[in-house]
């Protein structure tokens, strides 16, 4: 595998990086994931930009312009022979001394990762996922920026780490006022009387591409749509949920704690925002060669 680490494609085996950076230190760094899909890069342009975003909160002045970006990913992609995969672009603070300041790290360093993923068994995705509420919090939006895609993924790994040991796929995230968030690494999306309802990004949601992008389609199909806060009534209640995310794409959902949503299986709506996403998918995005 040809891996983009700091200006050069090297093999897998070549692309190191500092025991002394402060990405592996702290966490402290941001990262994107992004789907290829027949050979062309899945809204490259609107991960690129939250991307550099991401680095803008944080206090990391990229090198490199969105240009470059755009076209090392693509190269990357073009040069590990896959048609279809997925993109895992890291930025970290780059290499500085031990303590926290970030200022003592010159350069921010990249690598660029083509390969594949799968999150949940493909099963789920016709038959549905059972998830449950976990203990662990969303950390609120004044102790860590929701939109922020950092290298700070502990609070998720707790989740999911609970959702696992509860026998469960995926968990729901409260925050600390006790509205839903989003899962640990996919947004929400409930329907209830016909219209779909997903969280707010300041009650700890990712601003997730998927999301966005679902939000649009929604409003091509017609089906009404509202982003505000939920509670775990509203999806005990929902008629129909599902999740999604870059990674996990759209995947539905049919159990919650224990009780099953709509009559348990994937509902109308779902499968139609499914089918449309895929199709979404088939047919657009920046090809990398
Ligand atoms: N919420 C969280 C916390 C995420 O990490 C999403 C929502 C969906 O956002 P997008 O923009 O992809 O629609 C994410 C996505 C990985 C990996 O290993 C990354 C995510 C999820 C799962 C795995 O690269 N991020």
């Amino acid at each position: 595998m040809n891996i983009w680490l700091d200006g050069n494609l090297v093999d897998e085996s070549e692309a190191r990086i500092s025991v002394f950076d402060h990405g592996l230190l702290y966490g402290d760094g941001v990262f994107e994931g992004i789907r290829f899909y027949n050979g062309r890069i899945f809204k490259l342009e609107e991960h690129i930009r939250r991307l550099f975003d991401s680095a803008k909160a944080i206090v990391i002045d990229m090198p490199w312009t969105h240009e470059e970006v755009c076209r090392f990913t693509c190269e990357t992609v073009a040069a590990n022979g896959l048609t279809d995969g997925y993109i895992r672009l890291v930025v970290t603070r780059g290499k500085g001394s031990l303590g926290l300041n970030p200022f003592q790290c010159p350069v921010p360093s990249m690598f660029i990762i083509a390969d594949t993923i799968q999150l949940y068994p493909e099963e789920h995705y016709l038959k549905g996922l059972s998830i449950v509420t976990c203990g662990t919090r969303r950390p609120p939006p004044a102790a860590l920026m929701p939109q922020v895609k950092s290298l700070n993924y502990l609070n998720n790994i707790m989740a999911k780490v609970e959702a696992i040991q509860a026998g469960a796929l995926e968990a729901v995230m409260l925050n600390e006022q006790g509205y839903v968030a989003e899962c640990t690494g996919d947004n929400l999306f409930i329907l209830k009387n016909g219209t779909l309802h997903t969280p707010l990004i300041n009650d700890g949601a990712l601003d997730g591409i998927t999301r966005a992008t679902i939000i649009e389609l929604a409003a091509t199909l017609g089906i009404p749509l509202v982003e505000k806060s939920l509670t775990r009534y509203d999806i005990y209640t929902a008629d129909e949920c599902f999740l999604t995310g870059t990674a996990a794409e759209v995947i539905p959902v049919v159990a919650y704690d224990r009780r099953v949503i709509g009559d348990g299986t994937p509902g109308p709506v779902t499968r139609r925002v499914l089918e449309a996403y895929k199709d979404l998918v088939n047919r657009t995005g920046t090809p990398f060669r």
